[in-house]
């Protein structure tokens, strides 16, 4: 995909996993958050109650194909065989998974999302051939058990005070009442997970937010 389509694509970027739905189907959220207008989807399986082994395929099969029928890219999170197993449109790793090198080798060319959270970080994992940066955590989250410390809409200044011209997107905390401030900090989008997964109207609060964006 073309860097143009990639940042189109990262305007509003939802990620979810079974632990992130309570006890609605996965399957459920994702449509209704397609309906609302998500650009692109993450599946990332994490927490205790994580599905695994063929259980987390089947989810990530079933997801993938709500994808497709609404051409909407599926990435995967860390799980590099799951996404070459599945043929998915790409993946996104952190700092502690496989080095971002390595994992573009694996996907050929397929998108590379790659997190970082210092200037260094940011020039590696372009370097290493990452499309786009995550940057995070921007507000404080519940979502991720290990979060760094929140950083503030800033941080994106900061790294595009410092000529990190590659697509970002922003994470952690993002809702409709500050997603537009990690727009005008300089990101080219959002990647939310409790601001839809766990919004009572799934469809709406994917609506909300996207009127942020424009
Ligand atoms: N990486 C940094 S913060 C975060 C991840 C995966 C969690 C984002 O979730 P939420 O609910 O949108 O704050
Ligand atoms: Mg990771």
């Amino acid at each position: 995909m073309k860097q143009q389509k990639i940042e189109e694509h990262l305007s509003l970027y939802f990620i979810m996993g079974s632990a992130n739905c309570g006890n609605r189907d996965p399957v459920d959220v994702l449509k209704q958050a397609i309906d609302g207008g998500i650009t692109l989807f993450q599946y990332r399986e994490k927490g205790e109650a994580a599905l695994k082994d063929r259980e987390k395929y089947r989810l990530a099969e079933k997801l993938q194909r709500v994808c497709a029928d609404a051409e909407i890219p599926f990435m995967v999170n860390d799980d590099v065989e799951l996404a070459i197993e599945l043929d998915a449109d790409g993946v996104h790793v952190g700092q502690d998974d496989e080095a971002a090198r390595f994992v573009r080798r694996r996907m050929g060319n397929k998108i590379l999302g790659v997190s970082a959270h210092t200037i260094d970080e940011a020039h590696q994992a372009i370097h290493d051939g990452a499309d786009y940066l995550g940057i995070g955590p921007i507000f404080p989250t519940a979502s991720k058990a290990d979060a760094k410390k929140a950083q503030g809409p800033e941080l994106i200044k900061h790294f595009r005070n410092q000529e990190i011209n590659v697509p970002i997107v922003g994470i952690g905390g993002i809702t409709s009442a500050n997603a537009q401030e990690v727009i005008e900090a300089g990101a080219d989008g959002v990647s939310v997970i409790s601001a839809i997964a766990g919004a009572e109207n799934i469809q709406k609060a994917t609506e909300e937010l996207k009127t942020k964006l424009r």
